[in-house]
């Protein structure tokens, strides 16, 4: 039987949902005109009143909003309130050194709350489960995402956090956890880790896994299910749209809920950033409805997909998107976390002796790789022979440092990167574009 946090909202008639998200949309037109000189700006640029907008379908009058648009205002310029009304600020990866700051009203995180409460139940988990929560804690939104809403819905949540897998796999025994909430690479990694401990898997009370914060394909999905002997159910979100919880699958495994009564979701024509319709594939863009701290319009993930309106066997109405395929700008994921080449680059001019030439080299085993060749200067590679190993530790740790993510570093003898004479290819991806 289907459970629901929310059966009213989620399974809320078609043509209910989009009055509901016009007039969620005119209300939002009006507080971001006034209250984001950003967005007053913009459409006082494009000869827009707020009051051009009054139902869904005004949505294409909007302009969009990018993520360089939240660099440009680093760290609280873009917030619709005061930073006194601002209770929870979380963080990811921007295209620089610097991180795309988010900031939550309380009213926010009471919303995300209830976001994540329907993610949770949607794969079927109730406040029976014993839901093991291997996301990060911290900046990252994915930790206290997950739960916030998983201790909303009245499950016992153990708030374990990445790593330490031996320690993982002791509570999942010991306290007997039904469910496990982590990257998909993490579970897999899990998988391969009780198998070499000889952990019976299929003695463990794990029933299910959400899996998310990074793409993966449904062979991927297969291994981890058979691997662990548990069904396992994609998630998607990102931070600047509360982070996990905006979309997720149903028991139907078959595309994720997008929950329409707070998103309006389009898909755009990956070139010339025009609405396609559902079927096609387009880059994913969001307006949130009910944001206070920092509301965006037409927010431009970058993310690949396709929607899907068709009816779910589930009940719920909220449109679909299928698995995310791949990215329109240059960003990495790199064990869930995001990374930019640009952030690896200003990683390396930091330190002096560092050529111009690197690449940037990510494989997958069970957990992805990354690794950097750096060339130095021929006088630095010639002066610092003796303490090679040195240098490129110290490189690993500014790489740490920034990005979060253990990189290999090799240092390679000057002039052995290839050279181009156009566009250099600094970033080589050999996991297999498997999604
Ligand atoms: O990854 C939020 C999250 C946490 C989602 C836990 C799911 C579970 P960011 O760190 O801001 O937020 O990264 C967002 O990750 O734009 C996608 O490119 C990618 N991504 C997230 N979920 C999926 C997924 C969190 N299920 C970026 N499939 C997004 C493919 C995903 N890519």
């Amino acid at each position: 039987m289907t459970v629901f946090w929310n059966k009213s909202a989620e399974t809320m008639p078609s043509n209910e949902l989009k009055e509901l998200q016009g007039k969620k949309l005119s209300a939002l037109a009006k507080f971001v005109y006034e209250n984001i000189q950003f967005y007053k700006k913009k459409f006082d640029e494009m000869g827009l009143k707020p009051d051009d907008i009054k139902t869904a379908d005004d949505i294409t009058k909007l302009p969009l909003t990018y993520k360089d648009d939240l660099r440009d205002h680093y760290p609280f310029k873009m917030l619709a309130v005061p930073m006194d009304d601002i209770v929870r600020v979380h963080a990811s990866s921007g295209t620089t050194g610097k991180p795309t700051v988010v900031s939550y009203t309380r009213k926010d995180i009471d919303d995300w709350t209830e976001l994540m409460a329907r993610t949770v139940m949607a794969p079927g988990i109730t406040h029976k489960d014993i839901i093991q929560n291997a996301y990060g804690y911290g900046l990252f939104t994915g930790g206290l995402g997950f739960h916030y809403g998983a201790e909303k819905v009245g499950a016992t949540v153990i708030p374990i956090s990445g790593g330490n897998t031996d320690r993982q796999l002791m509570i999942m025994q010991d306290f007997e956890s039904t469910v496990l909430t982590c990257t998909p690479s993490y579970a897999l990694f899990i998988a391969e880790y009780a198998k070499k401990e000889g952990i019976d898997v299929s003695k463990l009370a794990l029933k299910k896994a959400i899996c998310g914060a990074e793409p993966w394909t449904d062979d991927l999905r297969k291994t981890i299910e058979k691997n662990m002997q548990i069904d396992a159910y994609d998630i998607y979100g990102l931070s600047e749209i509360y982070g996990p919880g905006v979309s997720v699958e149903c028991e139907e495994k078959d595309g994720m809920h997008i929950w329409e009564d707070f998103f309006i979701v389009e898909t755009l024509d990956k070139e010339t950033l025009e609405p396609v319709g559902p079927g096609e594939e387009g880059v994913l863009a969001f307006t949130t409805l009910e944001k206070e701290g920092l509301p965006l319009i037409r927010y431009i993930t970058n993310d690949v997909t396709i929607l899907s309106a068709e009816k779910c066997n589930c009940g719920r109405t909220h449109i679909r998107m299928k698995k995310v395929t791949g990215r329109r700008d240059d960003m990495l994921i790199v064990r869930g976390i995001n990374v930019f080449p640009s952030q690896i680059e200003h990683a390396l001019m930091q330190i002096p002796g560092v050529s111009g030439h690197y690449q940037i080299i990510v494989d997958r085993d069970i957990l992805d790789s990354l690794e950097v060749k750096v060339e130095l200067t021929p006088d630095t590679f010639s002066d610092k022979m003796s303490e090679l190993e040195k240098f490129s530790n110290d490189i690993e740790t500014k790489i740490f440092n920034i990005l979060q993510v253990r990189a290999k570093v090799e240092l390679v003898t000057p002039g052995t990167i290839p050279r181009s004479m156009g566009k250099s290819q600094r970033v080589i991806d050999k996991r297999t574009k498997n999604i």
